[in-house]
């Protein structure tokens, strides 16, 4: 490793004195002015976390829903999935170094991996559609090489199509091919497969109206739509010919104003659903004859996914361990749901996908969603296997059932939630299953609730518990909270410091609108 010629390089991306930035939940975020050494620095650490691994390992520039003044960061690691926690607190002691210290970093994290320098290393990057992004992933690509690490830029990729590239490249080409038209046929392949089911039927196509938040998904869906036209046309708004990106729509927008996008039109009963800025979260919604908005968010999408699952797997006769993966915020009455109605083991993590993802690993079948949209269905390998084979030896109803089975696995984008794949699963779901989106919305009734934000002097006092539903910090807050919910009927609340802004999140639901708003609102003043 010529540190010498690192650092020189490295003067020319310098580190503003004094800015600490933290590897958060989802990166590295904030104004794009202020990233550039931090791209130079994650292109080395990636290079670092290449050789280390022994595989390939992704970068990605997105600030997904933030503004589209702010751009971020986020390696990934060799299974498309989020970057280890050891390397995180790597990644920001890297980032955190003034220039003169830079050297001595880099050279403590290789001591500390025990990292073998010989190795070779390669790392793919890929970019949003900020204005800055492309400069960035320069800046990525400068500190790749400069350690002499190979790489492969894929220029505009939605966030989930870098996992998968990354968990492709990794899996022997076993997982799928690494390249953007590998990725369309396979979904698209697996899609037409399962729709072929349904078309005979004579119906009129299908369509669905899509919300791109102005942002790379516009892109990706056009560069696809052609694969899989002949069983859904998609119409695409916010495509980002006009709009700002993520602008008074998208998912984010969406889900927490609950209130339909600007930009799209909707008629009564109309599907209608919005991607996020980077095309990995997914939120569904319609009109209703009166003109209410009715939104379906991920817990609604994790209970039609694992119930069409659960059906597949009674129809093929094989026991297999089904779990849903949820974080606090999840409704309380998809909780209910799951649990009482269809029987399903629910598990609760902290919040960011990359815990629900791990959770889900545990079973052989793991469905997880983030209620504002963020999921999707992990297989074990042995499940995956069986059902192929399955797939292909039987030839009577439980043959049928296996054969949608191993296309709805196919489907899924395994390494990463993926609004894409996650819209096509869902609409091969209401086709095979002739629902329209008031059935699906009326699953259950959605308990009402009130998410507020409330900004503290230092958000790291309240630490808390129980997947972040009990509050350890400061000492009698959760007595207090305890006792504003007691007064109120189907209640629940709890608050935690944000992971991704300088805030803490308070949440509650209630009986009533009326109820959650007061009860959110209280709660507020306990932590002001
Ligand atoms: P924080 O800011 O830690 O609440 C938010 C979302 C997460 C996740 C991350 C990363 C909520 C309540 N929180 O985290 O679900 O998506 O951003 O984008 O939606
Ligand atoms: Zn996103």
């Amino acid at each position: 490793m010529d540190l010498e010629a690192v650092c020189k390089r490295s003067a020319l991306h310098a580190k503003p004195q004094g800015l600490i930035l933290q590897y958060g939940t989802a990166g590295f975020r904030t104004n794009a002015q202020h990233l550039d050494h931090i791209m130079f620095r994650m292109g080395l650490l990636a290079v670092l976390r290449s050789k280390q691994t022994r595989s390939t390992i992704g970068v990605m520039v997105t600030a997904s829903h933030n503004p589209e003044e702010d751009n971020g960061v986020k390696l990934v690691d060799p299974l498309g999935e989020m970057l280890a926690p050891s390397w995180e607190e790597h990644a920001t002691c890297l980032a955190s170094a003034e220039e003169q210290d830079v050297r001595q970093v880099l050279a403590a994290i290789v001591e500390k991996e025990a990292e073998d320098l010989t190795q070779t290393a390669f790392v793919v990057i890929a970019r949003d559609t900020r204005p800055s992004s492309e400069k960035l992933s320069q800046s990525v690509i400068d500190g790749v090489t400069v350690l002499g690490g190979q790489f492969h830029d894929y220029g505009l990729l939605t966030t989930p199509q870098l996992h998968y590239m990354v968990y492709c490249r990794n899996s022997g080409g076993r997982y799928g091919q690494a390249t953007v038209e590998g990725y369309c046929q396979k979904l698209s392949k697996a899609f037409v497969d399962l729709t072929n089911q349904v078309s005979c039927s004579g119906d009129v196509k299908r369509s669905v109206k899509v919300d791109c938040a102005n942002g790379i998904g516009a892109l990706k869906l056009r560069e696809m739509e052609h694969y899989f036209s002949r069983g859904l046309s998609v119409l695409l708004f916010n495509d980002g010919t006009q709009g700002r990106l993520n602008h008074l729509c998208g998912a984010d927008f969406v889900k927490s104003q609950q209130k339909p996008p600007q930009g799209i039109e909707m008629k009564s009963g109309e599907r209608c659903c919005s991607f996020d800025g980077d095309a990995d979260r997914i939120v569904y919604y319609y009109c209703d004859a009166d003109g209410h908005f009715h939104l379906i968010d991920g817990d609604k999408i994790a209970t039609l996914i694992s119930s069409f699952l659960k059906e597949l797997l009674l129809e093929i006769g094989e026991s297999v361990n089904l779990g849903v993966v949820q974080t606090a915020y999840a409704n309380g009455s998809s909780t209910r749901y799951l649990e009482e109605v269809m029987k399903v083991p629910v598990y609760c993590t902290k919040t960011g996908v990359k815990h629900l993802h791990h959770k889900a690993q545990e079973f052989d079948i793991g469905v997880y969603f983030e209620a504002n949209g963020h999921g999707t269905a992990l297989f074990s390998e042995a499940v995956e296997v069986k059902i192929k084979r399955l797939a292909q030896e039987l030839d009577d109803g439980k043959g049928k059932a296996a054969r949608t089975l191993a296309s709805i696995i196919d489907l899924f984008n395994q390494a990463a939630g993926d609004a894409i794949s996650d819209m096509l699963v869902i609409e091969a779901i209401l086709a095979l299953k002739g629902l329209t989106v008031q059935q699906w919305d009326a699953i259950y009734v959605d308990l009402p609730n009130r998410q507020l934000k409330v900004k503290v002097a230092d958000r790291r006092v309240i630490s808390t518990t129980d997947a972040e539903r009990q509050a350890v910090t400061p000492p009698g807050l959760q007595e207090a909270i305890n006792d504003l919910v007691k007064k109120y009927t189907l209640a629940r609340a709890f608050v935690r410091p944000s992971g991704t802004e300088d805030i803490v999140r308070v949440y509650a639901e209630a009986n009533s609108q009326e109820s959650a708003d007061r009860l959110a609102y209280e709660v507020s003043l306990l932590v002001f």
